[in-house]
């Protein structure tokens, strides 16, 4: 999980570019901020970063309009609260660089259906959205396929779950270089180990992911929750037979994705938490996390409150990102026209 360096890649002077991007399509949870925000910010010190809210990417499952704007400006706002700087990074949304989706329809023209069929989340997906299995389900990974593409990428950073799209990313860019020759950049996933929180599981089955739309509340845990609620939720989460404080995601689960939540807003390792609570049970520990928690998200919930209310600064924010993103998006699609034939390059 090694992220190319400036000066690894191309030229000297040109820093690596990251791609990545969060949908709009819930309140972001802790998982969001392990697997994506924490390491969103630290690389942003060192890459020439692109952060997108992925909104066309949301509506493969059906959004009501006015949460959809609401949501969009919101998650903006969580970007910054968690530390990423518009000065150095640029953020925009999906949806205002019109490239995306003028670039994934290209794509789609040449990637298989079976694999698109075979993707974990087009299943998991079909499976909960039983009554609206719409094509935008099945060609989403495309799409998020030209999202990165499109910015000539050399690393994504995502959590675990996007594995399997991210190899679909770099087999469409290898397939299309090698019918019209060089055009695409190959991008490297970078992706947390799991003791980093990789993949947070849900609070109530610690089997399955924490996800943003797991219908039942007490599972995951929001970056806006109150103390009040982040205190109940974990006091009610399930963890495992027995009672000590030890680390084996394999056989303990439960515990495991608690002391991985502890050693990220504590950075108090695994070793020494099993040394601290030893012999006290799993009471003391889970009030002890949610203090942590707590503490940990107050301030990211103050600047959260600070930054929403400036709702001209966000919009302008959004306005030079847009821009910046078309610029670049533009480039590359200009190259993607040209190598593939359609007349007159980008010129109409
Ligand atoms: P949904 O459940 O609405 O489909 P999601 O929460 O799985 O959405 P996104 O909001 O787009 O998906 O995820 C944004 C980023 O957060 C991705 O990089 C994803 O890998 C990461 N992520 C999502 N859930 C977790 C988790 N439980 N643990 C770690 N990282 C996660
Ligand atoms: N598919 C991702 C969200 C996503 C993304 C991207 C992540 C869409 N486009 C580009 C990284 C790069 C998800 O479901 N979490």
């Amino acid at each position: 999980m090694t992220a190319p360096q400036a000066g690894e890649t191309g030229t000297p002077e040109r820093k690596p570019v990251i791609l990545s991007g969060i949908q709009p399509s819930g309140d972001l949870m802790i998982g969001h901020y392990t697997g994506a925000l924490r390491n969103w910010k630290k690389l942003q010190e060192s890459h020439e970063c692109f952060f997108a809210l992925v909104n066309l990417h949301a509506i493969t499952v059906y959004q009501k309009p006015a949460e959809l704007r609401r949501r969009s400006l919101e998650l903006l706002a969580l970007y910054m609260a968690c530390g990423i700087d518009p000065e150095r990074s640029t953020l925009f949304v999906q949806s205002h660089v019109p490239q995306h989706a003028e670039l994934g329809w290209i794509l789609n023209c040449i990637t298989p259906i079976g694999q698109l069929q075979r993707m974990t989340q087009f299943k998991d997906k079909s499976r909960r959205n039983e009554k609206n299995i719409n094509a935008g389900l099945l060609n989403y990974p495309v799409l998020m396929a030209a999202d990165i593409l499109l910015y000539q990428a050399d690393c994504v950073p995502v959590g675990d779950d996007q594995k399997q799209h991210l190899e679909l990313t770099r087999d469409l860019a290898i397939r299309f270089n090698s019918m019209y020759s060089e055009t695409f950049k190959v991008p490297e996933p970078y992706i947390a180990p799991r003791e980093e929180g990789a993949r947070i599981m849900s609070l109530q089955d610690p089997t399955a992911k924490m996800s943003k739309s797991d219908p039942d509340r007490n599972a995951s845990l929001m970056l806006l929750d109150p103390p009040d609620v982040i205190r109940a939720k974990l006091r009610r989460a399930v963890t495992d037979s027995g009672s000590s404080i030890a680390y084996d995601p394999d056989e303990r689960p439960g515990i495991s994705n608690l002391m991985t939540l502890y050693r990220i807003v504590t950075g108090i390792g695994f070793e020494e938490q099993e040394e601290r609570y030893s012999g006290q049970g799993y009471g003391p520990y889970k009030k002890d996390l949610g203090e942590a928690i707590v503490a940990f998200l107050e301030p990211v919930q103050e600047r959260f409150k600070e930054i929403i209310g400036d709702r001209k600064a966000l919009e302008e924010i959004l306005d030079a990102g847009a821009a910046k993103a078309r610029d670049r998006a533009r480039r590359t699609l200009d190259k993607v026209h040209r190598k593939i034939g359609l007349l007159g390059g980008r010129r109409y």
